[in-house]
């Protein structure tokens, strides 16, 4: 019995596997992935993580593939065990390996960088000067960092320094994330941000909640003890909703807001001696 021609059959196999997997996983996981659509930058990674899933599937089932066809097909016999053939170096195939997995991994870090900078630093900070800054109006918001809370300070209401998160939903937020002592992390997951919070740097974001909702805000930065404590739900409400509750934060809190330091981009790190 001759052999069958196994690299055209596993190629075929492959590829009929890839065809009717990569529309599943976009249509099926794809709407799945997190962090959801909470904000329009959300939505980008969502759309990047089905990407990146999609780019992942046919290696996957290269490998899976490859395993089912080398253990339906090059079963040893019973009682015997062969050595195989020593093969040393194929041009052709060491070639075409070279080839695509260079191009993947190129292309995927030339679509990575490019998603980057379209997502205004959401998931990773940009620093104190973004490279991609989104244009029209947008709501300057602190996130301030400590052992072990955080506290947001609206800049343009007087400074008020608040221990919960509200946004105003379809507004574009200008996220300052600092700390005041060691390194945090501020993570609001369903508005798929994520930023580093450091002593003595103003780490900017940018997010854009797209609908009325309640978000989860953790510390994402191991920080001591209390590290766990730093959770919190925040809230995206309506502009008018915003307006009355930032009105409302403004007397309740008029008379913090008075001995705080004035507003500024980071604050020396000693809570005591920010506080005077
Ligand atoms: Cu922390």
């Amino acid at each position: 019995m001759s052999e069958p021609n196994h690299a055209r059959r596993f190629g075929l196999t492959w590829l009929v596997a890839t065809v009717l997997a990569m529309p599943l996983v976009i249509l099926l996981i794809g709407p799945i992935m997190p962090p959801g659509n909470g904000s329009e930058q959300a939505s980008g990674q969502v759309t990047d993580n089905t990407v990146l899933l999609a780019m992942a599937t046919p290696v996957l089932l290269l490998v899976v593939v490859y395993l089912l066809y080398a253990i339906i097909f090059f079963r040893q016999p019973q009682g015997a065990a062969l050595e195989g053939p020593a093969v040393r170096g194929n041009a052709r195939i060491q070639t075409t390996w070279i080839v695509v997995t260079s191009l993947l991994v190129l292309s995927l870090a030339g679509y990575g960088t490019a998603r980057l900078l379209a997502n205004y630093g959401a998931g990773t900070g940009s620093g104190p000067t973004p490279l991609t800054v989104p244009s029209g109006r947008k709501l300057p918001v602190q996130v301030i960092a400590q052992q072990w809370a955080f506290t947001y300070r609206y800049p343009t209401y007087g400074g008020v320094e608040t221990p919960h998160l509200v946004l105003p939903a379809n507004q574009m937020v200008e996220l300052h994330v600092t700390s005041l002592d060691v390194i945090h992390s501020f993570w609001a997951y369903q508005l798929g941000v994520k930023a580093d919070a450091n002593p003595n740097v103003d780490n900017v974001a940018f997010v854009k909640p797209t609908r009325v909702q309640t978000f989860e805000v953790r510390c994402s930065e191991l920080c001591g003890i209390w590290h766990g404590e730093m959770f919190d739900h925040g809230r995206v409400v309506t502009p008018s909703a915003f307006n009355a509750w930032i009105r409302e934060q403004q007397v309740k809190f008029a008379a913090t807001t008075k001995v705080l330091p004035p507003y500024s981009r980071t604050y020396l790190p000693e809570p005591t001696r920010r506080g005077g």
